[in-house]
């Protein structure tokens, strides 16, 4: 008998992205996106690496089918590649694209595996990027078009609806520091971005409740818990700063309809005024059915003039932590202390974990298991904390497990290892690790 149970009807999933598995990159009508162009540009990838093959899930979704009832996966989330669907962004949709959606949901649906659908997940069409990309108002409606195709075609049959995956990251690694696609390094651009990318979401839910479709729709934020370095109170008011930038500059639109004035203020003070009009909060802000967000680790901040925000990580701390192959911080009572900040400071939202897991080198033994220790004590530990989150009431529903299998990690290409499925990148073989067997028996015993 399982010691920690989780609720009945707790949603136990695992979770991929387009680019990261699927490869046929020039196949069947797909159009060129940001990550192709930014993949095929020598130098922004590590070892060089692309797409282009992936896991080659496109050509293998049914041996990954099999391997997720294998392991008993209650959900199955993915992401749908727009430039599959819109190859030129906009316009006539490539019927070839969306029955490769359709042969994937259905097939889903026949193994009991119930399809949750990122719509975007980072691969921008490359022709709305040369119209101006998500700094472009337009692309917003574009967005909308797109979401309003695949709901035509699926929304009968998925029932979990994710809008915008890490709005974030893109903002913040794509469009100020660079090291994602499009590759751009421009602070207003990252802002002007960021606040597309949130009424694109509020577009796609509009459309949601006008087409009426009978489903579940809400948006995957990246957040982790900040902490401060100490009690002295410069850094825990850099740490209440740092949190409105990377946390609340999302949250509180979606469940406030407004930004934080701290950040406001704080972009002010670097001479970018920012106003944004009623009707766009208005959008961003409708009712989700649930906030889903990605959690792997927490942050220790400090207050430091002599850096450009004002703050900076407190490495002194977080030295003698373990740490993942990302060099994130293991930190499992963090994701325990953001479920309470959610539920606490926004109105006790249902609740999903929409990533969470650890990149740690695996190896293959001489018995040919893959023992991967460390990851299957990260997730025990972290799921663990959830546990405890749902037995002090919070509203958590469920838990995708990132990631389904090792793929394509953006600017490391293939050198980071997530999956709970191995993949030899020659021969595409597939084999589960010690702690997919570990998930599967958490899976069917619903605890551990
Ligand atoms: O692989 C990524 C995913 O695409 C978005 N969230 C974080 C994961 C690990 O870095």
């Amino acid at each position: 008998m399982p010691t920690i149970n989780f609720p009945k009807d707790f949603i136990w999933g695992s979770a991929t992205a387009a680019y990261q598995i699927e490869g046929a990159y020039n196949e069947d009508g797909r159009g060129e996106s940001i990550w192709d162009r930014f993949s095929h540009t020598p130098g922004n990838i590590e070892n060089g690496h692309t797409g282009d093959i992936a896991c080659d899930h496109y050509h293998r979704y049914e041996e990954d089918i099999k391997i997720m009832k294998e392991i008993g996966i209650k959900s199955y989330r993915f992401s749908i590649s727009w430039p599959r669907i819109f190859p030129e962004g906009t316009g006539q949709p490539n019927q070839k694209g969306l029955d490769f959606y359709k042969r994937l949901t259905n097939l889903l649906l026949e193994n009991g595996i119930t399809p949750a659908i990122t719509l975007y997940h980072w691969d921008l069409p490359q022709k709305l990027q040369d119209k101006g990309g998500w700094k472009n108002r337009d692309t917003t409606d574009y967005f909308a078009e797109y979401s309003e195709e695949i709901f035509k075609n699926l929304g009968d049959i998925v029932p979990i609806w994710i809008t915008q995956n890490e709005p974030r990251v893109v903002s913040l690694l794509g469009h100020f520091l660079g090291i994602h696609a499009p590759g751009i390094k421009d602070l207003r651009t990252s802002l002007e971005v960021s606040h597309h990318l949130m009424l694109s979401h509020g577009k796609a839910v509009k459309l949601f409740r006008e087409m009426n479709i009978n489903g579940q729709i809400g948006i995957a934020p990246n957040l982790s818990y900040h902490y401060p370095a100490s009690q002295k109170p410069e850094d825990i008011a850099a740490t209440e700063l740092s949190f409105s930038i990377d946390a609340r500059w999302y949250l509180d639109p979606l469940f406030k309809g407004s930004y934080p004035e701290d950040a406001l203020e704080h972009y002010k003070n670097k001479g970018i005024e920012l106003s944004f009009s009623q009707d766009d909060l208005k959008l961003i802000s409708q009712p989700m059915d649930f906030l889903a967000f990605n959690n792997y680790s927490s942050s220790f901040i400090k207050y430091d003039p002599t850096s450009e925000s004002g703050y900076t990580g407190a490495d002194s701390i977080v030295e003698n932590f373990e740490k993942t192959d990302m060099g994130w911080i293991v930190y499992p009572e963090g994701l325990y202390d953001l479920l309470m900040l959610l539920d606490r400071d926004y109105g006790k939202p249902n609740l999903i974990i929409s990533e969470n897991g650890a990149a740690f080198k695996d190896e293959i033994s001489s018995n040919g298991r893959i023992e991967d220790i460390k990851r299957t004590q990260y997730l025990k530990d972290y799921l663990t904390q959830a546990h405890r989150a749902i037995q002090d009431g919070v509203n958590l529903k469920g838990y995708y497990l990132w990631s389904f299998m090792d793929n394509f990690e953006w600017a490391y290409g293939y050198n980071k290892k997530f999956g709970i499925v191995h993949v030899d990148l020659e021969t595409q073989e597939r084999k589960i690790k010690d702690s997919g067997y570990w998930y599967k028996e958490v899976i069917k015993n619903n605890g551990f």
